[in-house]
């Protein structure tokens, strides 16, 4: 049977700059449609090495469209805005966070395709538990995006048990990657540290140095979301809204890693209120037992090694 084509939404964006190509290595590259809302700087490694569409998610048309001119089976769905953005504009935070996903949910309905739904951290509030944050703790956030990625885990669930869709995903922590930068997000300071420290030989941190978040490295993330989607049904218990980590994480911890590459490296702290009130509302740390369990989730890079690998990454890129 002729395979069908991966549709990836917000392919521009920090995971979807790395996703994609990943995805066209595995499945081959006509076969990963990447659209994005516009096109960006520097983006030919998505828009140049397969099919590439302009898509606004929140118009239903545009989606259907796409769907139906290469026959899309899967969406990889990451098209959202993160944490910090949502606050300063909430209801556009809603419009492509709730509404961009309940069009593509609509569309997977009556196009029978998979979904895959990245959630976050920020599902958790002031009342879950701070650290090894359990995978079914209480879900109660105070950030308009967390309320948004709750609301949006429920909508996936429901998908899946009224209409039997197969929808899967995870909770990411921060992500920390080197092709594209995260835009808006509370834990964007971990990659803008490693550019900084390139560049400058210091940092301005928005956070507290003790703040504490989990994060994953960008190999980690690729490798998670496609063996959640090729997992085995039978053995998913929970099948949406996964936990995962890797390195539990403060500014002044990778601070420290950061020396041991550039020695003169110095960090100083400018608290940006509204970011350190989401991560203050946020886990410590999460608890990834059930995506270990359920599906092998297994990350490969804790601190030293991503640290490393970033330097390398980014000293040959901004030379
Ligand atoms: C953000 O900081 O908003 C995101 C997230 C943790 O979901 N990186």
């Amino acid at each position: 049977m002729k395979m069908k084509s991966i549709l990836v939404t917000g392919s521009l964006g920090q995971i979807g700059t790395e996703l994609t190509p990943y995805l066209r290595s595995i499945y081959g590259d006509d076969k990963v449609v990447a659209s994005s809302l516009h096109v960006t700087k520097n983006c030919e490694n998505v828009t140049e090495t397969g099919p590439f569409e302009l898509v606004n998610v929140t118009k239903p048309e545009e989606i259907i469209s796409v769907i139906k001119k290469y026959d899309v089976g899967t969406i990889y769905h990451l098209a959202s805005l993160l944490s910090a953005t949502g606050e300063s504009n909430p209801q556009a935070l809603w419009s492509v966070n709730m509404d961009g996903l309940n069009n593509i949910l609509e569309a997977a309905r009556e196009n029978k395709c998979a979904v895959f739904f990245p959630s976050s951290i920020a599902v958790f509030g002031p009342d879950s538990p701070k650290d090894k944050t359990p995978q079914d703790a209480v879900t109660r956030p105070t950030s308009i995006y967390g309320v948004s990625k709750v609301a949006g885990e429920l909508l996936c669930d429901y998908y899946h048990l009224k209409y039997n869709l197969d929808i899967r995903g995870l909770r990411y922590p921060g992500v920390i990657s080197n092709a594209a930068l995260p835009g808006g997000g509370t834990t964007d300071y971990a990659v803008h540290i490693f550019y900084d420290a390139i560049r400058e030989g210091s940092y301005k941190c928005f956070l507290r140095k003790d703040s504490a978040i989990d994060m994953i490295y960008m190999p980690d993330v690729l490798e998670g979301a496609v063996q959640l989607m090729e997992a085995d049904p039978e053995k998913l218990i929970h099948r949406n809204a996964f936990n995962v980590s890797a390195i539990t994480l403060t500014p002044g911890k990778l601070a420290e890693e950061v020396k041991k590459h550039i020695p003169g490296f110095t960090i100083s702290y400018d608290i940006d209120p509204v970011r350190q009130a989401i991560a203050d509302s946020w886990p410590n740390s999460l608890d990834d037992t059930a995506a270990r369990e359920e599906w092998g989730w297994n990350p490969k890079y804790g601190l030293e090694e991503m640290t490393k690998d970033m330097f390398t990454v980014l000293r040959k890129k901004l030379k």
